[in-house]
């Protein structure tokens, strides 16, 4: 088989890189180790930065988003006995965000890739990008116990933290970056109004927890646990006395508790690959990056480099140009690690690590305060959580 651009991972960043390069006419396949079903189990992301939005305009996959997406203009932070609501919409000058959950985003990619029969190859077996160090790139599979070989011109590494792409890079052709947090977060999904109409940020003594959502009936609550937590220790009931206690009174109060239909726990990580170019290989995505979900930009990062490598192909076939994949790199890595600064500083803010001490303590609660009194402090937090531009 040929094509022009091999993608590897049909989560968001390989869907989205896939429906953007079919509407500008450039040949695609995308190979996926597991089952659609299973992708779309993963409960992950449920906040959308303006510029992943706009994105799946662009790709035509906006409509059920645009109806049942929940625009909010504001979020809510708390640590100690300092509450504050950070008016996004205010302070940026009109940017929201969009609740609209990550498995509804991958669900009208895969509908929009199904409608016109788009090559995804699903339980695609050892995929195995080959001389991505030439410019006649391959790409192999197993499928049903039959191997396949696809020539191509670029092979897109969007499969993740755990990918084959990135492990195909040799070491000394890559630097990566990370730093593990000694903490989890445990995640449930209940079909329970939610305890608030916009999110809920929590440092509480007990540890950090997060109100979010997904509709007006479905609501995704996390609470922060050590790493090696046995998901088991945590019945339902368990989760919402400590949620109750970690969000505050008022939460409390209003808090409608029911059955959980997905618990699981997230390790947290900061972590870039340098550089996201390797000849005809380039990294998108998760597969070269991973930040702790506290600043609710993981899908969003993806949705930036998924706009410059789209673009840079879309110059290679239209202009014979390979600027924009020289510059891809460099530009995707600008932006990215200026989310995982505002990452790891949300991070840093709210949670109680096992080893934070008085003096950091006292730093996180003054943090806080210099927040609630900072105009300029604020704004800073509010561009970066509405999303930097691309
Ligand atoms: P993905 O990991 O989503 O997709 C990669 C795809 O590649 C997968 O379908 C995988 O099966 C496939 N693949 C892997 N290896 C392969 C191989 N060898 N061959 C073929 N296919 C292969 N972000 C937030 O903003 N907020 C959150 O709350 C949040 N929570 C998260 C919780 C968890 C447990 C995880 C893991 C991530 C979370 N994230 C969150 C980040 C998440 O949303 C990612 O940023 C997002 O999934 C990135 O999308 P992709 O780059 O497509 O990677
Ligand atoms: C979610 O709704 O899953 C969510 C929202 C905001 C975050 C992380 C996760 O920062």
């Amino acid at each position: 088989m040929r094509t022009q651009v091999a993608i590897i991972g049909a989560g968001p960043s390989g869907l989205l890189l896939s429906q953007l390069l079919h509407l500008a006419g450039i040949d695609c396949v995308v190979l996926e180790r597991r089952s659609a079903d299973y992708v779309l189990s993963r409960i992950r992301a449920g906040v959308l930065e303006q510029g992943m939005v706009d994105m799946l305009d662009k790709a035509g996959v906006s409509e059920r988003m645009f109806k049942e997406g929940l625009p909010h203009d504001g979020v809510n932070m708390s640590v100690g006995d300092t509450r504050l609501r950070i008016d996004l919409k205010g302070l940026t000058g009109g940017k929201t965000v969009m609740v609209y959950g990550q498995t509804e985003v991958t669900k009208d990619l895969m509908d929009a890739h199904t409608a016109r029969d788009a090559k995804v190859v699903y339980e695609a077996e050892d995929v195995t990008p080959i001389d991505f160090d030439t410019d006649t790139p391959r790409v192999t599979y197993k499928k049903d116990g039959v191997t396949h070989e696809i020539a191509c011109d670029f092979i897109c590494g969007c499969d993740g933290y755990h990918g084959v792409s990135r492990a195909s890079v040799p070491q000394d052709a890559i630097t990566e970056f990370e730093k593990v947090y000694p903490i989890g977060w445990l995640g449930i999904l209940s079909y329970v109004k939610p305890v608030n109409h916009e999110l809920i940020y929590a440092n509480h003594d007990n540890g950090f927890a997060l109100a979010s959502m997904r509709s007006h009936t479905l609501s995704r609550y996390y609470i922060q646990v050590p790493v090696d937590t046995d998901i088991n220790a945590w019945p339902d009931d368990a989760i919402w006395d400590e949620l109750k206690i970690r969000l505050g009174e008022e939460a409390a109060a209003n808090m409608e508790t029911g059955p959980s239909i997905e618990k699981s726990i997230a390790p947290l990580r900061s972590f870039v690959a340098e550089p996201l170019r390797f000849g005809r290989l380039m990294l998108a995505g998760d597969a070269g990056h991973i930040v702790p979900p506290t600043g609710a930009k993981g899908l969003n990062l993806a949705a930036s480099d998924i706009y410059y490598l789209s673009n840079a192909l879309i110059e290679f076939y239209g202009e014979k140009s390979m600027a924009g994949v020289d510059a891809y790199s460099q530009k995707a890595l600008a932006r990215i690690w200026k989310a995982e600064r505002f990452s790891w500083w949300m991070t840093m803010l709210l949670h109680k690590f096992p080893d934070l001490g008085a003096f950091n303590a006292k730093m996180q609660q003054t943090d806080m305060d210099y927040l609630a009194s900072s105009h300029a402090a604020q704004v800073s937090l509010a561009e970066n959580y509405v999303g930097l531009p691309f």
